[in-house]
Protein backbone atom coordinates (compact mmCIF):
# COMPACT_ATOMS: atom_id res chain seq x y z
CA UNK A 1 0.00 0.00 0.00
CA UNK A 2 1.60 3.56 -1.34
CA UNK A 3 1.73 5.68 1.63
CA UNK A 4 -0.05 9.13 0.90
CA UNK A 5 0.01 9.92 4.11
CA UNK A 6 3.63 11.00 4.49
CA UNK A 7 5.13 14.72 3.03
CA UNK A 8 8.28 15.74 2.93
CA UNK A 9 8.96 19.86 2.13
CA UNK A 10 10.52 20.37 -1.20
CA UNK A 11 13.96 21.39 0.23
CA UNK A 12 13.94 17.46 2.15
CA UNK A 13 13.09 15.62 -0.52
CA UNK A 14 15.19 17.36 -2.89
CA UNK A 15 18.03 16.59 -0.38
CA UNK A 16 17.41 13.48 -0.14
CA UNK A 17 16.59 12.47 -3.74
CA UNK A 18 20.20 14.04 -4.19
CA UNK A 19 21.69 12.18 -1.53
CA UNK A 20 22.60 15.16 0.67
CA UNK A 21 22.68 14.80 4.55
CA UNK A 22 19.19 15.43 6.38
CA UNK A 23 19.05 15.49 10.18
CA UNK A 24 15.47 14.59 11.41
CA UNK A 25 14.37 16.61 14.57
CA UNK A 26 11.13 16.32 16.78
CA UNK A 27 8.51 18.24 17.94
CA UNK A 28 7.46 17.34 21.24
CA UNK A 29 10.37 19.36 22.70
CA UNK A 30 8.91 22.34 20.91
CA UNK A 31 5.27 21.81 22.50
CA UNK A 32 5.78 20.32 25.27
CA UNK A 33 9.38 20.42 26.43
CA UNK A 34 9.60 24.48 26.41
CA UNK A 35 7.96 27.27 27.24
CA UNK A 36 6.78 29.78 24.43
CA UNK A 37 8.33 31.93 22.94
CA UNK A 38 11.74 29.57 23.79
CA UNK A 39 10.67 26.38 22.13
CA UNK A 40 10.45 28.52 18.89
CA UNK A 41 13.42 30.38 19.03
CA UNK A 42 15.46 27.17 20.25
CA UNK A 43 13.56 24.95 17.05
CA UNK A 44 14.42 27.45 14.80
CA UNK A 45 18.02 27.61 16.37
CA UNK A 46 18.20 24.00 15.97
CA UNK A 47 17.60 24.11 12.51
CA UNK A 48 20.26 26.84 12.13
CA UNK A 49 22.94 24.84 14.03
CA UNK A 50 21.76 22.01 11.65
CA UNK A 51 22.46 23.82 8.41
CA UNK A 52 26.14 25.66 9.52
CA UNK A 53 27.18 21.74 10.30
CA UNK A 54 26.34 20.75 6.47
CA UNK A 55 23.23 19.42 6.73
CA UNK A 56 18.93 20.00 5.77
CA UNK A 57 16.59 19.79 8.96
CA UNK A 58 13.55 18.21 8.62
CA UNK A 59 11.49 18.80 11.87
CA UNK A 60 8.91 16.00 12.31
CA UNK A 61 5.39 16.30 13.07
CA UNK A 62 1.60 15.61 11.84
CA UNK A 63 -0.23 18.35 10.51
CA UNK A 64 -3.31 18.86 8.11
CA UNK A 65 -3.73 14.92 8.11
CA UNK A 66 -0.18 14.49 7.24
CA UNK A 67 3.00 12.89 8.70
CA UNK A 68 5.24 15.72 7.95
CA UNK A 69 9.16 15.90 7.56
CA UNK A 70 10.00 19.34 7.25
CA UNK A 71 8.26 22.20 8.97
CA UNK A 72 7.78 25.63 7.40
CA UNK A 73 8.84 28.60 10.00
CA UNK A 74 5.08 29.40 10.24
CA UNK A 75 4.36 25.79 11.23
CA UNK A 76 7.09 25.71 13.42
CA UNK A 77 5.25 28.76 15.39
CA UNK A 78 1.99 27.55 15.17
CA UNK A 79 3.71 24.21 16.73
CA UNK A 80 5.05 25.95 19.54
CA UNK A 81 2.17 28.37 19.92
CA UNK A 82 -0.47 25.46 20.34
CA UNK A 83 1.91 24.26 22.85
CA UNK A 84 0.21 21.50 25.14
CA UNK A 85 -2.56 21.92 23.65
CA UNK A 86 -1.08 19.49 20.53
CA UNK A 87 -0.89 16.13 21.11
CA UNK A 88 1.55 14.75 22.30
CA UNK A 89 1.89 11.46 19.75
CA UNK A 90 3.68 8.57 19.96
CA UNK A 91 3.69 5.31 18.30
CA UNK A 92 0.05 4.72 19.06
CA UNK A 93 -1.30 7.97 18.43
CA UNK A 94 -0.47 8.38 14.42
CA UNK A 95 -3.43 6.79 12.97
CA UNK A 96 -5.72 8.33 14.99
CA UNK A 97 -4.11 12.35 14.66
CA UNK A 98 -4.57 11.79 10.99
CA UNK A 99 -7.63 10.65 10.31
CA UNK A 100 -9.08 13.30 12.41
CA UNK A 101 -6.56 15.73 10.88
CA UNK A 102 -5.28 17.14 14.51
CA UNK A 103 -1.84 18.65 15.87
CA UNK A 104 0.37 16.06 16.34
CA UNK A 105 3.56 16.77 18.26
CA UNK A 106 6.03 13.75 18.08
CA UNK A 107 8.41 12.17 20.44
CA UNK A 108 11.22 10.41 20.10
CA UNK A 109 9.63 6.95 19.06
CA UNK A 110 6.89 8.70 16.32
CA UNK A 111 10.20 11.06 14.55
CA UNK A 112 12.30 7.98 14.40
CA UNK A 113 9.17 6.23 12.91
CA UNK A 114 8.58 8.77 10.32
CA UNK A 115 12.59 9.28 9.53
CA UNK A 116 12.57 5.81 8.80
CA UNK A 117 9.68 6.41 6.45
CA UNK A 118 11.10 8.89 4.69
CA UNK A 119 14.45 7.57 4.51
CA UNK A 120 16.52 10.29 7.11
CA UNK A 121 18.99 7.50 9.17
CA UNK A 122 19.89 10.32 11.60
CA UNK A 123 17.89 12.25 14.22
CA UNK A 124 18.91 14.71 17.03
CA UNK A 125 17.24 15.53 20.31
CA UNK A 126 17.59 16.56 24.24
CA UNK A 127 17.54 13.57 25.58
CA UNK A 128 15.46 9.89 25.00
CA UNK A 129 12.44 8.66 27.12
CA UNK A 130 13.13 5.97 29.24
CA UNK A 131 12.43 3.37 32.28
CA UNK A 132 10.85 5.54 35.09
CA UNK A 133 12.20 5.62 38.58
CA UNK A 134 9.84 3.40 39.89
CA UNK A 135 8.58 1.55 37.05
CA UNK A 136 8.88 -1.88 39.29
CA UNK A 137 5.63 -0.48 40.24
CA UNK A 138 4.07 1.56 37.52
CA UNK A 139 5.15 -0.32 34.83
CA UNK A 140 5.63 3.36 33.23
CA UNK A 141 8.80 2.69 30.20
CA UNK A 142 8.88 5.39 27.42
CA UNK A 143 8.14 3.58 24.15
CA UNK A 144 11.35 5.43 22.68
CA UNK A 145 13.19 2.34 23.78
CA UNK A 146 11.16 -0.30 21.66
CA UNK A 147 11.37 2.18 18.77
CA UNK A 148 14.78 2.13 19.58
CA UNK A 149 15.14 -1.23 19.33
CA UNK A 150 13.22 -1.84 15.92
CA UNK A 151 13.60 0.87 13.67
CA UNK A 152 17.04 1.69 12.06
CA UNK A 153 17.58 5.26 13.04
CA UNK A 154 20.49 6.42 15.10
CA UNK A 155 19.48 8.79 17.88
CA UNK A 156 21.49 11.72 19.11
CA UNK A 157 21.10 12.63 22.52
CA UNK A 158 22.31 14.23 25.83
CA UNK A 159 21.91 10.71 27.02
CA UNK A 160 18.37 9.97 28.80
CA UNK A 161 16.30 12.13 30.91
CA UNK A 162 17.98 12.89 34.34
CA UNK A 163 14.47 12.13 35.45
CA UNK A 164 14.58 8.39 34.89
CA UNK A 165 16.17 5.53 36.49
CA UNK A 166 19.29 5.42 34.35
CA UNK A 167 20.89 2.41 35.37
CA UNK A 168 17.13 0.43 34.61
CA UNK A 169 17.19 2.29 31.47
CA UNK A 170 20.98 1.32 29.95
CA UNK A 171 19.69 -2.43 31.17
CA UNK A 172 16.85 -2.15 28.69
CA UNK A 173 18.42 -1.18 25.47
CA UNK A 174 20.89 -3.76 26.77
CA UNK A 175 18.28 -6.35 26.38
CA UNK A 176 16.54 -5.44 23.09
CA UNK A 177 20.20 -4.78 21.38
CA UNK A 178 20.70 -1.10 21.33
CA UNK A 179 24.40 -0.11 20.71
CA UNK A 180 25.20 2.70 23.72
CA UNK A 181 27.75 4.90 22.22
CA UNK A 182 29.43 7.79 24.01
CA UNK A 183 30.77 10.85 21.61
CA UNK A 184 34.37 11.67 23.50
CA UNK A 185 32.82 10.06 26.34
CA UNK A 186 33.38 7.05 29.02
CA UNK A 187 30.50 7.66 30.67
CA UNK A 188 26.38 8.30 29.91
CA UNK A 189 25.93 11.63 30.27
CA UNK A 190 22.69 12.46 32.74
CA UNK A 191 21.01 15.29 30.03
CA UNK A 192 21.22 18.23 31.89
CA UNK A 193 24.73 17.41 33.69
CA UNK A 194 27.87 15.38 31.93
CA UNK A 195 27.93 12.11 34.48
CA UNK A 196 25.71 10.18 35.51
CA UNK A 197 28.15 7.35 37.02
CA UNK A 198 27.10 4.57 34.65
CA UNK A 199 29.09 3.70 31.24
CA UNK A 200 28.68 3.51 27.86
CA UNK A 201 29.33 0.27 25.70
CA UNK A 202 31.56 2.32 23.11
CA UNK A 203 33.04 5.32 23.35
CA UNK A 204 33.73 6.81 19.46
CA UNK A 205 35.76 9.92 19.10
CA UNK A 206 34.68 11.07 15.85
CA UNK A 207 31.22 11.73 13.38
CA UNK A 208 33.12 9.25 10.97
CA UNK A 209 33.32 6.63 13.28
CA UNK A 210 30.00 6.45 14.36
CA UNK A 211 29.06 7.05 10.59
CA UNK A 212 30.95 4.02 9.89
CA UNK A 213 29.44 1.56 12.90
CA UNK A 214 25.99 2.79 11.54
CA UNK A 215 26.23 1.74 8.09
CA UNK A 216 28.05 -1.72 8.84
CA UNK A 217 25.08 -2.16 11.10
CA UNK A 218 22.82 -1.46 8.80
CA UNK A 219 24.49 -3.24 6.02
CA UNK A 220 24.58 -6.43 8.15
CA UNK A 221 21.00 -5.90 8.45
CA UNK A 222 20.96 -5.57 11.95
CA UNK A 223 17.88 -4.01 13.01
CA UNK A 224 16.83 -1.30 14.92
CA UNK A 225 18.94 2.21 16.25
CA UNK A 226 21.55 2.86 18.08
CA UNK A 227 21.45 5.87 20.71
CA UNK A 228 24.88 8.33 20.03
CA UNK A 229 25.33 9.85 23.74
CA UNK A 230 26.92 13.43 23.47
CA UNK A 231 27.57 15.47 26.64
CA UNK A 232 26.76 18.88 27.38
CA UNK A 233 29.69 21.08 26.44
CA UNK A 234 31.20 21.76 29.67
CA UNK A 235 30.84 25.55 29.76
CA UNK A 236 26.73 25.91 29.98
CA UNK A 237 26.93 22.36 32.53
CA UNK A 238 24.39 23.63 35.56
CA UNK A 239 25.58 22.54 39.16
CA UNK A 240 24.99 18.84 39.44
CA UNK A 241 23.65 19.08 42.96
CA UNK A 242 21.44 21.96 42.34
CA UNK A 243 19.67 19.92 39.03
CA UNK A 244 19.73 16.70 41.10
CA UNK A 245 17.70 18.38 43.85
CA UNK A 246 15.56 20.01 41.89
CA UNK A 247 14.72 16.41 40.01
CA UNK A 248 14.47 14.72 43.28
CA UNK A 249 11.47 16.78 44.38
CA UNK A 250 9.99 17.05 41.10
CA UNK A 251 9.66 13.31 41.11
CA UNK A 252 8.18 13.45 44.85
CA UNK A 253 5.65 15.82 43.77
CA UNK A 254 4.77 13.59 40.47
CA UNK A 255 3.85 10.98 43.10
CA UNK A 256 2.09 12.89 45.39
CA UNK A 257 -0.26 14.60 42.47
CA UNK A 258 -0.90 11.32 41.20
CA UNK A 259 0.73 11.50 37.79
CA UNK A 260 0.67 9.22 35.17
CA UNK A 261 1.41 8.22 31.63
CA UNK A 262 2.64 10.74 29.70
CA UNK A 263 1.98 13.33 31.71
CA UNK A 264 4.85 12.84 33.75
CA UNK A 265 7.78 13.73 31.19
CA UNK A 266 6.08 17.28 30.54
CA UNK A 267 5.15 18.06 34.00
CA UNK A 268 9.00 16.83 35.22
CA UNK A 269 10.71 19.20 32.79
CA UNK A 270 8.40 21.98 33.92
CA UNK A 271 8.69 21.43 37.59
CA UNK A 272 12.49 21.34 37.45
CA UNK A 273 12.80 24.57 35.14
CA UNK A 274 10.75 26.26 38.06
CA UNK A 275 12.24 24.80 40.88
CA UNK A 276 16.22 25.66 39.15
CA UNK A 277 14.77 29.22 38.01
CA UNK A 278 15.10 28.79 34.48
CA UNK A 279 18.72 26.68 34.63
CA UNK A 280 17.18 23.58 33.36
CA UNK A 281 15.99 25.08 30.56
CA UNK A 282 18.97 26.55 29.35
CA UNK A 283 21.10 23.77 29.94
CA UNK A 284 18.32 21.96 27.48
CA UNK A 285 18.84 24.41 25.07
CA UNK A 286 22.36 24.34 24.62
CA UNK A 287 22.39 20.50 24.93
CA UNK A 288 19.74 20.73 22.02
CA UNK A 289 21.92 22.80 19.87
CA UNK A 290 25.39 20.69 20.31
CA UNK A 291 23.40 17.08 19.76
CA UNK A 292 21.90 19.06 16.34
CA UNK A 293 25.66 19.97 15.34
CA UNK A 294 26.90 16.50 16.08
CA UNK A 295 24.12 15.27 14.29
CA UNK A 296 24.53 17.23 11.28
CA UNK A 297 28.32 16.05 10.76
CA UNK A 298 27.35 12.26 11.00
CA UNK A 299 24.64 12.31 8.51
CA UNK A 300 27.39 14.10 6.30
CA UNK A 301 29.91 11.82 6.85
CA UNK A 302 27.41 8.68 6.86
CA UNK A 303 26.71 10.57 2.98
CA UNK A 304 30.49 10.21 2.12
CA UNK A 305 31.08 14.05 2.83
N1 LIG B 1 13.52 15.40 26.12
C1 LIG B 1 13.40 16.73 26.32
N2 LIG B 1 12.19 17.28 26.23
C2 LIG B 1 11.10 16.55 25.86
C3 LIG B 1 11.25 15.15 25.60
C4 LIG B 1 12.47 14.64 25.76
O1 LIG B 1 14.37 17.42 26.60
O2 LIG B 1 10.03 17.10 25.75
C5 LIG B 1 10.09 14.34 25.10
C6 LIG B 1 10.57 13.53 23.91
O3 LIG B 1 9.69 13.78 22.84
C7 LIG B 1 10.52 12.10 24.35
C8 LIG B 1 9.35 12.16 25.29
O4 LIG B 1 10.32 11.21 23.30
O5 LIG B 1 9.58 13.38 26.00
C9 LIG B 1 9.28 10.96 26.19
O6 LIG B 1 8.04 10.93 26.79
P1 LIG B 1 7.55 9.58 27.52
O7 LIG B 1 8.49 9.47 28.69
O8 LIG B 1 6.13 9.87 27.91
O9 LIG B 1 7.68 8.49 26.52
MN1 LIG C 1 5.62 6.97 29.88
Amino acid sequence: MKNNNLQLNPEVAEALASGRPVVALESTIISHGMPYPENVETALKVEQAVRENGAIPATVAMLDGKLKAGLSHDEIELLGKTGRQAIKASRRDIPFILAKKLTGATTVASTMIIADMAGVRIFATGGIGGVHRGAAETMDISADLQELANTNVAVISAGAKSILDIGLTLEYLETFGVPVIGYQTDEFPNFYTRKSGYGVDYRLDSPAEIAQALKIKWETGLKGGVLVANPIPAEHEPAFAAIQEATEKAVAEAFEKGIRGKETTPFLLARIKELTSGESLRANIELVLNNAALGARVALALAGG
